[in-house]
């Protein structure tokens, strides 16, 4: 099953150069060249002992944010925050595929905010996003990231005193239909679809490629995931090198021919 992997880049070059609806589905190992720690990787956070000995999944899960809201945000803010943290080659890379009219969507289990930041317009966050936050009293006041203070430590509304939450989805809540069924629809859709930065663990966002009919299905993983057999193309490489030379190749190559259509 799986394609020519003799030069994979040269194969998903094809692929996308050819495309007219790829999808980009990625997670956590996206975003580690920015800095931002992923779960599953030696130095990934389920490594790391924060949370006195309590599993990640119980401090960033609906349980914790209701019974101890002061432990749930100083491990949601020590680890999932980074507002300093940059778009690195993947982010970029999958920007500039899509303006050049090489790539429909991005479908990302993350919750950076970092596709947005680098570029790309099409992009749904299945796990929501750290820089959206609404108050939890009647009114749902929104709030950006920035406008967050640091302390206290769990953030009150400034308008009518409730705790002001992210809008991202703990363990124990539910998607955001609409962006599940967005989701869905594109990969359904999708002639292309690359799998990159992600362990495949995390359901049911893993459970969503099963909607993808096509043959050109590709794996950019550092290490294997549970899909690698399913592939036509896998690639156990950085997913940033990877996307990065797909993208100087397809639109800075001097080739007219590979460039955006
Ligand atoms: P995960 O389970 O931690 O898996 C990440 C995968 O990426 C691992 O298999 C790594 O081997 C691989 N990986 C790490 N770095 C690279 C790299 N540079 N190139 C290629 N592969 C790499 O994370 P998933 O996304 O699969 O799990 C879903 C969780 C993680 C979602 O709920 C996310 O919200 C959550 N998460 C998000 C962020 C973020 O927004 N940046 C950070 C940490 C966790």
């Amino acid at each position: 099953m799986t394609a020519n992997t003799s030069d994979p880049i040269k194969t998903l070059t094809d692929w996308l150069s050819s495309a007219h609806s790829a999808v980009f589905f990625g997670g956590a190992g996206v975003s580690t060249a920015s800095g931002i720690p992923d779960f599953r990787s030696a130095a990934g956070l389920y490594s790391a002992q924060q949370g006195n000995g309590r599993s990640p999944e119980y401090m960033l899960s609906h349980d914790c944010l209701v019974d101890e809201p002061e432990e749930f945000f100083e491990f949601y803010r020590a680890n999932l925050v980074h507002p300093d943290a940059k778009p690195n080659r993947t982010h970029t890379g999958l920007a500039e595929l899509e303006a050049a009219g090489h790539l429909a969507a991005v479908i990302t289990q993350n919750i950076d905010g970092l596709h947005q930041k680098a570029g790309s317009k099409t992009v749904y966050e299945l796990h929501g996003s750290v820089e959206r936050n609404h108050c939890l009293g009647r009114a749902h006041h929104f709030y950006s990231l920035s406008e967050i203070p640091a302390r206290p430590v769990v953030p009150i509304c400034p308008q009518c005193g409730a705790i002001v939450r992210p809008d991202v989805v703990l363990y124990g809540e539910a998607l955001d239909t609409a962006t599940v069924e967005a989701s869905i629809d594109a990969i359904n859709r999708a002639d292309v679809l690359i799998v990159g930065g992600t362990s495949l663990a995390v359901y049911p966002a893993a459970g969503l490629l099963q909607y993808y009919p096509g043959r050109r299905l590709a794996l950019i993983n550092l290490t294997r995931t549970p899909m690698d057999s399913q592939a036509d193309l896998v690639i156990h490489k950085p997913v940033d090198q990877i996307i990065g030379t797909v993208s100087d190749r397809l639109l800075h190559s001097g080739d007219p021919a590979a460039k955006g259509r």
